[in-house]
């Protein structure tokens, strides 16, 4: 089949998704043109990245960096960029129809939102842009006619159940390993190094998010990203602990039937769907072995000893900011841990803290959702030092 190259920009194409995305790419040149990388501060990588794909421009956000990026690269003909502006202007070019989001953090919301008001399709990795402010930025892909397709693997399970269906979802059953601490007790957790927090089980990935996932914070934030990528009520959004991680999640329909989707824990798989999107192209992946593979086990949560899962479904619940106030609390947190500051088991104290005291705005605007993550920033650092 013939079809029409894709034409990509890749935010954030250092990271571990990046990198993920561009192995893809490498394996399909026929099918993707990169146009844009853009990194935080791997200028080394980045300039690899750029002589290898050849895309039409680059951004290193770190300024310090920019000489070193500019001088590897002008003779190559590429143009160089510092700053987040220049992200925000550059994912807006005519020569772009894909626009891959998989920086850290809040900081992707901007890049996200203009990519969006420029009507381009979002292979959305960044999934606290919708933590922040998921009804503003479902309104205006909407309003912009701006699809959006879902990177995390268990957002793209869904999308793949949902693919050609027309019938209303009476469930979405959200899977998750459980982390490197399903086992443990409250005190293990409480205590545990950043070693043990980092060592997921099934999944490579950023710091982040693994520790995310060992706090069962990264179910809570999916969770938040699901209600907004399928405008399903919270109700209907219940997580399900998988250890095997073979199934990646699933769709219930009201005759009963549930809808879900397999493969084994590689994110190269939705990356590639969501880059290829409608079409499944050839991966070198491993594939599922049933026989030696035995049984898949499914259990409940545990909210006692895993309470940022609860803290989410309460943001949720409340509304407005609220998601945006614990988004910005568990930034803070998860920085501090992987700096030293705080212990695992304080993580979840300093969102319970600063959600507590921050004020709800019901329906915020853009302006109102950068102020709440700024102060709810500020109170979670403050409350730290108290610590
Ligand atoms: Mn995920």
């Amino acid at each position: 089949m013939e079809v029409l190259k894709r034409h990509i920009a890749i935010l954030g194409s250092t990271g571990s998704i990046g990198t993920q995305a561009l192995d893809v790419i490498s394996q399909h040149p026929e099918a993707f043109q990169v146009e844009l990388l853009t990194a935080n501060s791997n200028s080394q990588l980045l300039i690899e990245q750029a002589a290898q794909f050849k895309p039409n421009a680059v951004v290193i956000c770190d300024e310090s960096r920019y000489d070193e990026v500019q001088s590897a690269l002008d003779p190559l003909d590429i143009k160089v960029f510092t700053g987040i502006d220049s992200i925000c202007s550059l994912v807006q070019s005519e020569d772009i129809d894909i626009v891959l989001t998989a920086m850290v953090g809040f900081s992707g919301l901007r890049p996200t939102i203009a990519a969006i008001e420029a009507s381009k399709t979002i292979a959305l990795a960044n999934k606290e842009t919708l933590v922040a402010a998921g009804e503003i930025v479902t309104g205006l892909a909407l309003k912009h006619k701006a699809a959006i397709v879902p990177v995390d693997s268990e957002h793209s399970a869904i999308f793949q159940c949902l693919a050609g269906n027309c019938s209303p979802i009476e469930k979405i059953l959200l899977t998750g390993s459980g982390g490197p601490f399903l086992n443990a007790t409250k005190k293990e957790i409480f205590n545990a190094t950043k070693e043990q927090a980092l060592n997921h089980p099934r999944w490579k990935m950023g710091a982040k998010v693994t520790i995310d996932s060992a706090s069962l914070m990264n179910k809570g934030l999916e969770l938040i990203e699901a209600r907004w990528l399928f405008n399903t009520e919270p109700k209907d959004i219940e997580v399900v602990i998988h250890p095997q991680s073979i199934i990646h999640s699933m769709v219930q329909f009201e005759d009963g039937t549930v809808m879900a989707q397999m493969s084994i824990p590689d994110m190269r798989i939705p990356i590639q769907y969501a880059i290829g999107y409608p079409l499944r192209r050839r991966l070198d992946t491993q594939r599922i072995d049933f026989a030696q593979l035995a049984s898949m086990t499914f259990f409940k949560p545990d909210i006692e000893r895993f309470p940022c899962l609860g803290y989410a479904y309460e943001a949720l619940r409340e509304g407005g900011n609220a998601t945006c106030i614990m988004n910005a609390a568990n930034e803070v947190a998860v920085a501090a841990f992987l700096q030293g500051k705080i212990r695992f088991g304080q993580i979840p104290e300093v969102i319970n803290h600063t959600m507590s005291v921050s004020s709800i705005i019901p329906t915020p605007d853009l302006e109102s959702i950068f102020l709440t993550n700024d102060s709810a920033r500020q109170t979670a650092e403050d409350f730290i030092k108290k610590l």
